[in-house]
């Protein structure tokens, strides 16, 4: 792919969108605000944006629990999510659900699944349904992670996946770990691979290289949109926080994540930017706007009232 700058700098506000969304959401769970658990993705920022920059609207989504990324790339509004991970009733689901299982109608977001591998018979059925009522232009995008591969489920839904022909995209965002566990400690086979016994198209590719997942993805999408077949993208990436927001994960060593922060990718999307020309002053303004964004829907939030009891028998 030739070199295009605006697209770069689409690839830069997408991704330090996330990651300043995030740093809010740690902040607000830090002052004991986000009710549950919270799982934030700093460091994995490019799995989403690189995927769902070819995604349309009209697609179906189902996100991880380590979805917020995933959940504002869909299209859900910045003010919505940021009451949703706080339960405030402005909330994009209400308050109802806070920061593990938001869910978007209005963008085709079909929630995210708190059960690790839940999501697999689930996207199968979607699909399923796409066929059925013959929805011919629409395709759905099922996220999941490294861990999740190891169930059974995984194996069952992509024979089911093949057999039935469905128009899924399976992302697998390999953070290396599934909690404290190294996914290297617990199976052999590279995640790719694991569909190809099933003669589904699979590939992968750098996690933390945007253009890489951004191309890849164009090509996997445009090949389940047309043909009507199941595809496999493993994104390898690594989160650079905890499991969860209060995890200090001391199952791996300080050189490992310093060796992970030098592949950042909004550093590395930034440098890419200033190498070929475009001025520093025009990242940092892009920024500022972010910043601005993200501190007006955190004061939104903020602002905004819990939901009476009442409400929660609404629709
Ligand atoms: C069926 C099930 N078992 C265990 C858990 C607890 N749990 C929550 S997240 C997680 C790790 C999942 O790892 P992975 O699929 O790699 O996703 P990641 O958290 O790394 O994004 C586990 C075991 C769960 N939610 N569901
Ligand atoms: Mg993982």
């Amino acid at each position: 792919m030739d070199y295009d700058q605006n697209l770069y700098l689409t690839f830069l506000e997408k991704m330090y969108l996330i990651r300043r969304f995030e740093q809010k959401v740690y902040e607000f769970a830090e002052r004991g605000l986000v009710f549950g658990s919270t799982h934030l993705e700093v460091g994995e920022e490019a799995t989403a944006v690189g995927t769902l920059l070819n995604i349309k609207r009209s697609d179906y989504m189902i996100a991880t629990h380590r979805g917020h990324g995933q959940e504002l790339l869909k299209g859900t509004d910045v003010n919505a999510m940021m009451a949703e991970m706080i339960g405030k009733a402005t909330g994009i689901c209400g308050g109802r659900v806070g920061s593990m299982h938001v869910t978007d109608a209005s963008v085709n977001n079909l929630g995210a699944q708190g059960i690790i591998g839940a999501s697999f018979p689930i996207s199968v059925g979607v699909g399923l349904a796409l066929n059925l009522l013959g929805q011919k232009d629409k395709i759905l995008i099922s996220f999941f992670g490294d861990g999740a591969t190891n169930q059974g489920n995984f194996y069952e839904s992509l024979n089911m996946a093949d057999i039935w022909k469905v128009p899924v995209f399976f992302v697998c965002v390999n953070n290396l770990y599934g909690m404290g566990t190294a996914y290297c400690s617990t199976c052999n086979i590279e995640i790719y691979k694991k569909a190809t016994f099933f003669n589904i198209k699979s590939d992968y590719c750098d996690g933390n290289d945007v253009a890489a997942v951004y191309n890849k993805s164009k090509e996997i999408i445009d090949y389940v949109r047309t043909k009507r077949l199941p595809a496999l993208l493993e994104l390898k990436t690594y989160r650079t926080i905890g499991h969860s927001a209060f995890d200090k994960h001391p199952y791996r060593t300080k050189e490992e994540i310093e060796d992970w922060k030098k592949k950042d990718p909004i550093k590395r999307t930034e440098d890419i930017l200033l190498k070929n020309g475009t001025p520093k002053e025009k990242i940092d303004k892009l920024k500022k706007r972010i910043d601005t964004t993200v501190d007006d829907a955190a004061a939104f939030a903020a602002q905004s009232p819990y939901p009476v009891y009442d409400d929660s028998l609404e629709q």
